[in-house]
């Protein structure tokens, strides 16, 4: 790595870890290729790949990447209870959106253990926390660029949904300026229960 990773902790969220600079663009351009060439993506129709159990050499490496960068912060990023399990993780979605597309306000399923990883490429978009519960607190967006890794652990993965919405143009602002929006690749790394 030519670069040391910075880690943030997104103020409100307790559990929630964004690392903008977690990959060089030449890392991002490698991993790209090593995505676009599983050939998951060749149909307009299929938007998501879904892997578990021994996952592809370009994910493995990945997730020894994240682990490697979480070991070398003196934060909590990751609890250590969830940095010793074996694999850390088992289960992956590589998820494509168009223009136009996004993902609605979700928490996790509860089969997949404590501790996410997203990975994000291409088009940066802007994700939305909000309580599961209700009256819980206010939205809080995190913005996600292009290498950029979010952690979410605790509160963040379990009480807090999170959701993309890039269904109309113009939605999607930032500090005030609209994201140009283009297609986008996002790779979430889980572990089964
Ligand atoms: C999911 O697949 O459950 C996600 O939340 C993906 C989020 C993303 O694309 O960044």
């Amino acid at each position: 790595r030519e670069t040391t990773a910075v880690w943030e902790r997104v103020e409100k969220i307790n559990g929630l870890w964004l690392c903008r600079n977690f990959l060089s663009v030449h890392h991002q351009t490698h991993l790209l290729s090593a995505i676009l060439n599983e050939g998951w993506f060749v149909e307009e129709s299929i938007n998501q790949a879904m892997r578990f159990g021994d996952l592809p050499s370009w994910a493995t490496e990945l997730s020894e990447l994240i682990l490697e960068s979480v070991e070398s912060v003196d934060l909590p990023v990751l609890p250590a209870d969830l940095l010793w399990r074996e694999p850390l993780f088992d289960q992956l979605i590589v998820n494509l959106y168009q223009p136009g597309e996004g993902i609605c306000a979700h928490v996790d399923l509860l089969r997949f253990e404590d501790g996410i990883a997203i990975v994000s490429l291409e088009s940066p978009c802007v994700m939305r926390f909000s309580p599961a519960e209700k009256g819980e607190g206010e939205d809080v967006d995190v913005l996600l660029s292009p290498g950029s890794l979010i952690l979410m652990s605790g509160e963040a993965r379990y009480r807090w949904k999170h959701e993309i919405n890039r269904k109309q143009i113009g939605f999607q602002v930032w500090e005030g300026e609209e994201i140009d929006q283009k297609r986008r690749i996002s790779i979430t790394l889980r572990k089964l229960c």
